[in-house]
């Protein structure tokens, strides 16, 4: 049994200025999201990649790998990963959330945040083969990391934690106007990995 304070609200649907979200803070229980965190700790294929800043290589603030059907090979940041056939604990996975979002998926981003060091900075998931208003599934495991999102053009900005278990859906335009990040902390923060099912156009 999940157990939830008289003000946590399991499942908020928010319509943004320029977009929309849900947050489910326990889309998975404790239990099953504990063991979701170690067999993908365990199975995914972690890749250290590079990000190119002021003309040097710098090691990227965190490890990714990238799942999915074949031919969804996917670049961003002058990053390209190669696609890995989707696992068992993945499929797992991707099938529930596929039936909370009414949609499916062809491929998922794995993020794994080691510390309080690692992060991702300000970005939109905008990428021309994600298509237009893409529909972005964010399934969380392990330590609760600070989400933000601000506006591109308005001096808007919010914040939410994502927690063991939980799922962030963005839709809309929301890829347009709102960009979002995971910031780095000072706070001791256990790993975390983050998966994003996406739709890439082939
Ligand atoms: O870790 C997160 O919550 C966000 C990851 C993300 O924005 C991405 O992979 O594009
Ligand atoms: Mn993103």
């Amino acid at each position: 049994m999940n157990q939830f304070s008289l003000f946590d609200e399991p499942e908020q649907e928010v319509r943004l200025r320029d977009g929309e979200y849900i947050y489910i803070s326990h889309f998975f229980d404790t239990e099953e999201s504990s063991s979701f965190f170690n067999t993908l700790m365990r199975e995914t294929n972690w890749q250290q990649e590079k990000i190119k800043m002021y003309g040097k290589e710098i090691p990227c603030p965190r490890l990714m790998a990238w799942y999915g059907e074949q031919q969804t090979d996917y670049s961003f940041s002058g990053i390209s990963l190669e696609t890995e056939p989707w696992t068992e604990t993945l499929l797992d996975i991707k099938s529930k959330v596929e039936k909370k979002c009414k949609t499916t998926f062809n491929s998922a981003l794995l993020n794994l945040y080691r510390n309080g060091n690692d992060s991702i900075s300000w970005h939109s998931d905008d990428e021309k083969e994600l298509g237009i208003n893409p529909l972005i599934a964010s399934v969380s495991f392990g330590g609760t990391r600070k989400f933000k999102m601000r506006h591109k053009f308005y001096s808007e900005v919010f914040q939410l934690n994502l927690t063991h278990g939980s799922m962030f859906i963005a839709k809309g335009e929301t890829q347009h106007f709102w960009e979002h990040e995971v910031p780095k902390t000072k706070k001791i923060v256990e790993p975390r990995i983050n998966l994003t099912f996406r739709t890439i156009e082939k």
